[in-house]
């Protein structure tokens, strides 16, 4: 797939979203940008719901792909969930396949399979050890369950419409890894901008679902089908190590939030604020 040139950036005014709003750009990118609250200083940004499909469609129309990040990003009641999160992907890849969009990039989550089991052993865990993307969806919130629909949606445009999605069940992208546990999950913002590129542009990705982290020496999952795309990571959590471990502590495979990938989300989930 040539580089899409004008791309659709829908949660623009989120955390990720501010990253990648000034990251992308060096890879080529024309940016449209999306969300339901304003983007500070961008005031071409669309600022409309994923519930308003009139408005999808006109954001839609005329780019070459969508980088999708809008949505409920932590735990909340169902309907919330369900009206943002499952309609509101929902209403994009319909927009999307009307408007002949050919590529979606989803932001899925470590969160779809918080339920499984982080694994245990030395540092750095033998390949083998590594969790596989194909491992079974087990989502640890409604939050969670809502990008389990977002993959199978994404699936079904695939295998009816071809149109084509790379689900990237991110780790933790922020700045700089702020937990133990952040230690093998983390996802730099240069990474991310990274594996997104690759995303949008390597050929004939189908419906591909890879983990989204740095190449961190904690690593719990296995990037293998990210780099098959084209990622190559630069960065490592490794250096926050002594630090983070001498304020926390070590894992406590006793303790549920420290045993699961999902981390304090199964038993404690952080609650989307509004
Ligand atoms: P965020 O909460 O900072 O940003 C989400 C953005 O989506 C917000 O600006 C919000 O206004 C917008 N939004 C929410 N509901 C909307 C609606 N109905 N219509 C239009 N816009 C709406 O979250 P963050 O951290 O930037 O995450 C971005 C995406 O990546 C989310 O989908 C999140 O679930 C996913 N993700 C993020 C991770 C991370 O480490 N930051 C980890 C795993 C997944
Ligand atoms: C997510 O899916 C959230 O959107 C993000 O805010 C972090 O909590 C991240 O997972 C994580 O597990 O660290």
């Amino acid at each position: 797939m040539p580089a899409p040139r004008t791309l659709l950036l829908t949660g623009a005014a989120g955390g990720l979203g501010t990253l990648m709003r000034s990251l992308l750009p060096a890879y080529g990118y024309t940016l449209r940008l999306f969300d339901v609250r304003p983007v500070e200083d961008e005031p071409d940004a669309i600022t409309a719901d994923l519930a308003d499909k009139e408005a999808l469609r006109e954001a839609v129309r005329g780019v070459d792909a969508v980088l999708h990040l809008a949505g409920i990003s932590l735990e909340a009641p169902f309907e919330k969930i369900l009206k943002a999160n499952i309609e509101g992907t929902y209403n994009l890849y319909e927009a999307a396949r009307h408007e002949g969009v050919p590529r979606i990039v989803f932001a899925s989550s470590n969160h779809a399979v918080g339920y499984t089991a982080a694994p245990q052993g030395a540092v750095p865990l033998d390949p083998g050890a590594l969790i596989p993307v194909g491992t079974p969806r087990r989502p640890d919130t409604f939050y969670g369950l809502s990008k389990s629909f977002g993959e199978d949606l994404a699936q079904l445009y695939w295998d009816r419409h071809g149109l084509e999605t790379v689900s990237v069940r991110i780790g933790s992208c922020f700045p700089e890894p702020t937990s133990v546990r952040m230690l093998s999950l983390w996802l730099s913002p240069a990474d991310g901008a990274r594996l997104f590129h690759a995303s949008l542009t390597a050929e004939e990705v189908g419906h591909t679902v890879v983990y989204g982290s740095s190449a961190n020496t904690r690593l719990w999952w296995d990037l293998s089908s990210a780099r098959a795309l084209g990622y190559e990571p630069r960065d490592d959590s490794e250096p926050y190590a002594a630090e983070l471990i001498a304020a926390q502590g070590e894992m406590d495979s006793a303790n549920p939030a420290h045993s699961h990938l999902g981390g304090h989300f199964v038993n404690d989930p952080p609650i989307w604020p509004y």
